[in-house]
């Protein structure tokens, strides 16, 4: 049906609904209405009936004998737990081993079925769909450096078992030069057995950006689906990023990334309500955001309609393989870890095509705390990795990263390359991505002042951690160190004092950084010209305790333990 959009209906009407590829409309008329009603009358009651169902449907079943997994450690994605009081001493080495290698409960994983079930708790609407026939064939490239047994090959099956068969031209392992046994002979062995998967390896350490470059360039599929290699794919979700793709080559996808827990390798499905976009801060570290306001009008509030994303994670992804090649794939000087997942967001978006997550395609990923391997060379990599991208993307915006790191860029090899790959290609500026693609972020450009706020008489900084732990941060002071970091704070229009969506709050609680609200209140701070920091909520100062230096909230009396300067920008 040329010039028609998916399911034979004409694609402008699709479009005018801002449905491309989603007719939920003509759900009361799909088949699969009787598997929802099936689910009422399930009695296997800790496994979705739609996932077993689409499980058979996928065709690659491997004759699993699913009743008798229905009990196992796992199944349903349900958390499991190892009674460590109960282990041998020789269990309990396995189990700390486990941990040490993987930075999560290898132990556990290994009690796990490779077939386990998931929940399935999409948007109601995803179940409904029906995709084309045609839509195209993909090469899964599965990256990995010492993965564990149970995980790369869970990652392996959960990719056959809830694909249609002929969707998945191939999955190609590449290995960065691994030196765990099981990830050579046995890994070959076991492999041998699923005709789809190729193994190709590197002859040295490269990091994650060059190892999918080699998986890449053996890839004969016309879509590239990238994957972490400890990740699980739900029921339904290889057709929503297929779908998109078949629809735009330009248009790249990724999956909604569920968490599975490090410790109970519970599969933690999130809502579709819940689906979030990508962002960034100016220390250039990947954020998540709720959706904006403007993009959830233009999805007509549908929650399962796939969400335009400033950026991506990084590990999950689908997109056009030509569409990779032209726009430059990645950049190949970039090491390790780090970096890439901005920079070809950035490219995606500067260069003619479009981000976006398909809330009904849902995979998991395993979110550790630490990085359990190695990271060879003890330059700063993701620095490295970073300042490449910043100089060949940002333009003028690059400053603002630059401030971040103390204007220290250090060795970053040569991007000049990647430069004439953006002049050949007329990408779009950085300012344009800003304004089109992300305006939501807070440019430092439009700070009053930025930089240390040091004390006027002693060398001491306000000096917090803006990651949101257990509980808030307080703000504390230091010996200035000049080199950005956690003593990096500008202060907004909106008299917020802030860096990173983390913004000073003084409450009941004392001062501590709390994500930035908007809406002034506890939040609002003045700089005034007497160099008081004023609280005008509280009536209060910010003070520094010359014997003790600590930071408290005081009666404004103007002396110098109240005095603080910015070193860019002045009050106002
Ligand atoms: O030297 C290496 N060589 C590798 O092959 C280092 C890593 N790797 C492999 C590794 O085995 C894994 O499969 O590369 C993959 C990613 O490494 P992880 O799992 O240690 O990284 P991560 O999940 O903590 O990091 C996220 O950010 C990275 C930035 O470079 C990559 O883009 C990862 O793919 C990305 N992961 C995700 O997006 C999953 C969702 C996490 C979030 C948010
Ligand atoms: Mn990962």
């Amino acid at each position: 049906n040329p010039g028609n959009g998916l399911f034979g209906l004409p694609k402008n009407i699709a479009q005018q609904a801002g449905l491309q590829g989603l007719v939920p409309e003509l759900a009361n008329m799909m088949p699969n209405m009787n598997d929802l009603m099936g689910d009422m009358a399930n009695p296997l009651q800790d496994v979705d009936i739609n996932d077993m169902l689409n499980d058979n449907a996928g065709g690659d079943d491997n004759a699993r004998p699913k009743r008798a997994l229905m009990s196992g450690i796992g199944e349903g994605g349900k958390p499991g737990h190892i009674q460590t009081s109960s282990l041998s001493r020789e269990e309990r080495r396995a189990y700390d081993q486990g941990w040490k290698d993987n930075a999560f409960n290898q132990y556990l994983s290994d009690r796990i079925s490779l077939h386990r079930s998931l929940p399935d708790a999409r948007d109601p609407t995803c179940r409904l769909l029906q995709y084309a026939d045609d839509l195209p064939e993909a090469s899964v490239i599965i990256t990995f450096h010492n993965e564990a047994w149970s995980v790369l090959l869970r990652s392996v099956h959960s990719i056959l078992d809830r694909s249609p068969e002929h969707l998945i031209k191939e999955i190609i392992l590449s290995d960065d030069f691994s030196d765990r046994e099981h990830l050579h002979g046995p890994l070959e062995e076991y492999m041998k057995d699923l005709p789809k998967v190729k193994i190709v390896r590197n002859k040295k350490r490269e990091g994650l950006i060059r190892t999918r470059l080699l998986g890449y360039s053996v890839a004969t599929g016309s879509v590239l689906i990238f994957l972490d290699s400890h990740i699980e794919c739900a029921t339904g979700w290889l057709e929503p990023l297929l779908d998109r793709i078949k629809d735009n080559p330009t248009t790249s996808v990724t999956p909604v990334i569920d968490t599975i827990d490090d410790d109970t390798f519970q599969f933690k499905f999130s809502p579709a309500s819940s689906t979030q976009v990508g962002g960034f801060d100016w220390s250039l570290t990947f954020t998540w955001h709720a959706i904006p306001e403007a993009e959830r009008r233009r999805r007509n509030y549908k929650d399962y309609v796939p969400v335009r994303s400033p950026t991506m994670a990084g590990g999950l992804f689908a997109i056009n393989k030509d569409f990779f090649t032209h726009i430059g794939t990645y950049d190949s000087g970039m090491d390790i870890w780090g970096g890439e997942n901005l920079e070809i967001s950035f490219r995606i978006w500067m260069c003619g095509g479009t981000l976006e997550t398909a809330p009904c395609s849902h995979v998991g990923h395993i979110f550790r705390k630490k990085s359990p391997y190695t990271w060879p060379g003890n330059t700063n990599v993701v620095k490295k990795n970073n300042v490449r991208m910043a100089e060949v993307w940002l333009d003028e915006f690059k400053v603002y990263y630059y401030d971040r790191i103390n204007n220290d860029l250090g060795y970053y090899g040569d991007v000049s390359e990647r430069k004439a790959l953006r002049r050949r290609l007329q990408c779009h500026d950085f300012k344009w991505y800003l304004l089109n693609v992300y305006p939501e972020l807070f440019v430092p450009g439009e700070a009053l002042a930025s930089g240390q706020i040091k004390n006027i008489r002693k060398p001491f900084c306000l000096d917090a951690k803006t990651n949101y732990g257990f509980k808030p941060n307080p703000v504390i002071s230091y010996h200035c160190h000049g080199l950005g970091g956690n003593q990096y704070w500008m202060l907004t229009k909106e008299s917020e004092i802030f860096r990173d969506y983390g913004c000073f709050d003084y409450n009941d609680e004392g001062l501590l950084i709390y994500p930035c609200h908007k809406s002034g209140g506890t939040q609002s701070w003045l700089h005034r010209s007497d160099k008081t920091i004023y609280h005008p909520a509280s009536n209060r100062c910010i003070t520094l305790s010359y014997d003790t230096s600590r930071i408290t909230m005081e009666i404004c009396t103007g002396e110098e333990n109240q005095q603080w300067e910015w070193n860019k920008g002045q009050h106002r």
